[in-house]
């Protein structure tokens, strides 16, 4: 299933704009890392966010687990993404029906839609999720749940496929998937989580997958790397390594 192409050629397969941007900062920097920042103080998140920051192509967020969350948090991290050029991934995996995951995209107090580049979603609803998401916030990319990283998760088989289907219809705004590794089509990117040098998982069913086997194995694009990096007593240096890993592991497909 692992397709042989490259970042640049995948350029021009790739029909959402916020995914070819992504693209390119990928190659500009040379890196398919992302960082998820799961802490629970604007303090620690805007500092993680500098320390990782030109390491990396996307900092994934949980706005919903930071305990003093106000509008100031997210424009500071607007603005140390365009200082280090990265995107803003919320993980908030929207599963509701359209209209309410419309509100929850532009409403409350998180207002979603102003700051963040990547937004992504679960199938379980249908396509109305999808088509919510695409109609109020047009300059966002969302991914599509496929798979899971945690053991005894239920996105297997066919939801995998339904995931893909539901993306083909749909890929002026879908641009990729939270997947193990490429599931087959070359025109959408591949985010893994659940990656670690080390392997291993933790006490809640997090199962880890090194970044070479993720990326040049299963030909996954962009690994997503939490707890390896964020509980490192060096977290430059940690996502430093983590970079240059999972970059020479991309280089090593288009070798194979
Ligand atoms: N995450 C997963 N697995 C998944 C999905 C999301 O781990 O299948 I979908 C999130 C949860 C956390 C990050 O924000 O990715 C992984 O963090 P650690 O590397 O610390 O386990």
């Amino acid at each position: 299933k692992v397709h042989p192409l490259s970042f640049e050629q995948r350029l021009s397969l790739i029909r959402n704009k916020v995914g070819r941007r992504l693209l390119e900062i990928m190659l500009k920097k040379q890196s398919n890392l992302a960082v998820a920042a799961d802490v629970t103080t604007s303090e620690e998140l805007l500092s993680i966010a500098n320390e990782v920051g030109p390491q990396i192509c996307i900092l994934k967020t949980h706005m919903d687990i930071i305990q003093d969350w106000t509008e100031s948090v997210s424009e500071k991290l607007v603005h140390l993404a365009k200082l280090h050029h990265f995107l803003i991934f919320e993980d908030r995996k929207f599963a509701d029906i359209g209209n309410t995951v419309e509100l929850q995209l532009t409403g409350g107090i998180f207002h979603i839609a102003q700051w963040a580049d990547i937004v992504n979603a679960h199938i379980i609803a249908g396509p109305g999720t999808i088509q919510a998401l695409s109609r109020s916030a047009e300059h966002c990319g969302i991914l599509l749940l496929a798979q899971m990283s945690s053991k005894g998760n239920l996105a297997v088989q066919e939801y995998t496929q339904k995931a893909l289907e539901f993306a083909q219809q749909y890929e002026d705004a879908v641009f990729g998937f939270i997947s193990l590794g490429c599931i087959g089509d070359p025109n959408f990117l591949y985010f893994t989580p659940g990656v670690k040098l080390e392997g291993g998982g933790d006490s809640l069913g997090q199962q880890y997958t090194d970044p070479k086997t993720v990326i040049a194995i299963q030909g996954s694009d962009v690994a997503i790397v939490g707890r390896g990096i964020i509980q490192s007593s060096n977290r430059r240096e940690a996502a430093s390594t983590y970079r240059k890993a999972c970059w020479d592991a991309y280089l090593q497909r288009l070798e194979e």
